[in-house]
């Protein structure tokens, strides 16, 4: 427990000596500021609270950089004309070149808030065309990289932005945290010490660089990131007025044992497993039962809860011919059709698969590791290097992986009372063909924060994406501002882009009722050819057909509650 203690001592002190060094107000614990010569150049410091009119944006830039401050060091600081972006190397390989950027002040920083600590930073200040307003941006799997891309995006819109590699680079791709194994800080800063550094140093970096705060400051995050937004708002409720939580790991552990639960379940099924055609013959079986359940059959199942499809009727009634399931395949189909419980406590510990998300079945499994599930290198971190999570314990072992790493990695806290007593705001959103991170996992954790901090829709509202895969992607209408780089002209447009949205609802008060997402033909989004709009509602409102229009228009839906 000690060293718990010293990892909030160190984190605090750092906090406070950022806030202090940037005239941000706040204790600074005894920190002086060192006022440090400019790394390169000539050009004279510029005191903190020099007035804009002062010094040029590239000496203001190079400002942010020029004081000590424990943990932190700023490895390039430099004002970049507007221009081609050359992307650093890292083990994802990304664009060479991120081309007509505008100006902005880069800043690059490692952070080092423990020992083991090696947590990477990008901050990007937009020079002439900031919006006012900070903008934080979340990360994938065990994380390990920047997204130059995101950042672009951003910078695009004029957001001062920022992102982190969560103190995991170097790790294999994003899928792989064997290189985490034995090393708890790092833990911490992956969990969610790296995203608070990152967010109070970009604030305090972009009150430096313009001589004000950000009016408003924004996360936005899918998967890992929409986790990183939840912890950030139960965590640290001042540092973001709005959060956009896509298909959260909050729950990280139950998340991960989902995950791994639904790998297991079809590695488990007796030769010859379950083969496409026999996937295929479920999937289609389904859609069949189900499609007009929402009221329209165009391919999706929009209400996956209304489905009462049993997989029984696809038994085969003999040996096993090619249009059936046999027993053992029926039965692992009826589990992933069901939560992942705790057999001791009958606690719910992951969420079901959706009816009608059959199709991405297989995502979990592309990534399969043969003998691992994916992402499941968690549970060696803790219950040591040879476990073999087809002999999971569902009561001892998540025990025992809770109690080591859930004080660290889940944001599971029901009470979001200070961050919405400060007028903050979350939109969630989750796609109904989502296998990896299924909706019903954040449909739980928002009906308990509705019991424990009250009337959860005054501040939260979740949107289900019928037919989106995780994150993105699948059948139905999968674009809506839940990636950053949303293009125009719907970026911007709060009815039809959840950041406009959510800045909408924080800065006027008005909320948003419903969000029109848009499916492009072939999910080619740069083509431009529109497919499908469809309005998306928020939970526990659906999207009701009007019985006579164009399905393929969200002028022949409207949100309603269900009956
Ligand atoms: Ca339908």
């Amino acid at each position: 427990m000690r060293k718990t203690t010293l990892y909030k001592v160190v984190t605090g002190m750092m906090v406070a000596a950022i806030a202090a060094g940037c005239g941000g107000g706040g204790d600074s614990g005894g920190f002086v500021p060192v006022v440090l010569p400019p790394a390169t150049g000539t050009t004279p410091v510029v005191p903190p609270d020099a007035p804009p009119q002062m010094a040029s944006n590239e000496e203001r830039c190079r400002a942010i950089a020029a004081q000590s401050l424990p943990g932190t060091e700023f490895t390039v600081v430099e004002y970049r004309p507007a221009g081609d972006f050359p992307v650093p190397k890292q083990i994802i390989p990304t664009a060479e070149t991120i081309k007509s950027l505008p100006e902005f002040c880069r800043l690059s920083v490692r952070l080092t808030p423990s020992n083991d600590s090696d947590i990477k930073v990008e901050i990007w200040l937009p020079g002439d065309h900031w919006n006012g307003r900070m903008l934080g941006l979340g990360n994938g799997g065990f994380a390990g990289f920047i997204s130059y891309e995101s950042l672009a995006a951003g910078l695009r819109r004029g957001y001062a932005v920022a992102h982190t590699d969560m103190g995991t680079g170097g790790t294999t791709l994003s899928f792989d945290g064997s290189l985490l194994r034995g090393h708890p800080e790092k833990w911490i800063d992956w969990g969610y010490r790296s995203t608070h550094l990152m967010t109070v140093l970009s604030k305090a970096s972009a009150q430096r660089f313009y001589s004000k705060p950000p009016a408003k400051s924004y996360f936005m995050g899918c998967s890992t990131g929409g986790g990183q937004g939840i912890h950030e708002a139960t965590r640290y409720p001042d540092d973001y007025d709005g959060i956009i939580s896509g298909a959260p790991a909050n729950d990280r552990i139950g998340t991960h044992i989902g995950i791994a639960t639904y790998w297991a379940t079809m590695k488990k099924i007796p030769a010859p497993g379950m083969p496409a055609d026999k996937m295929a013959l479920l999937s289609s079986a389904v859609l069949e039962a189900c499609d007009s359940d929402d009221g329209v059959k165009d391919g999706l199942i929009s209400r996956p809860e209304k489905c009462t499809f049993n997989p029984r009727v696809l038994q085969c009634q003999d040996a096993g011919g090619a249009n059936c399931l046999t027993a053992d395949q029926v039965s692992a189909v009826e589990k992933l059709y069901s939560p992942v419980i705790d057999p001791v406590t009958g606690a719910v510990i992951a969420p079901q698969l959706e009816k009608g998300s059959e199709p991405n079945w297989s995502a979990g499994l592309a990534i399969d590791l043969s003998t691992k599930p994916p992402f499941g290198e968690i549970f060696s971190w803790v219950l040591g290097n040879d476990f073999d999570f087809l002999n999971f314990d569902y009561s001892r072992d998540r025990q025992t992986v809770e109690s080591v790493l859930g004080p660290v990695v889940n944001a599971t806290s029901k009470d979001l009372t200070k961050f919405r007593d400060r007028g903050g705001k979350i939109i969630g959103f989750n796609g109904t063909m989502d296998a990896l991170i299924p909706p019903a996992g954040f449909e739980k954790y928002l009906t308990s924060v509705s019991e424990t901090t009250g009337a959860g829709d005054s501040f939260i509202r979740f949107y289900k994406a019928p037919g989106m895969d995780h994150c993105g992607g699948g059948l139905g209408p999968n674009v809506f501002g839940n990636d950053i780089a949303t293009p125009a002209p719907l970026a911007g447009d709060p009815s039809r882009d959840l950041l406009a949205a959510l800045e909408r609802w924080v800065e006027t008060g008005d909320a948003p009722d419903r969000i029109i997402a848009t499916k492009f033909k072939n999910n080619n989004v740069a083509a431009g050819e529109v497919a499908m709009t469809r309005p998306l509602c928020p939970f526990p409102k659906f999207a009701k057909y009007d019985g006579v229009g164009d399905p393929n228009s969200e002028k022949s839906f409207s949100c309603q509650q269900p009956g």
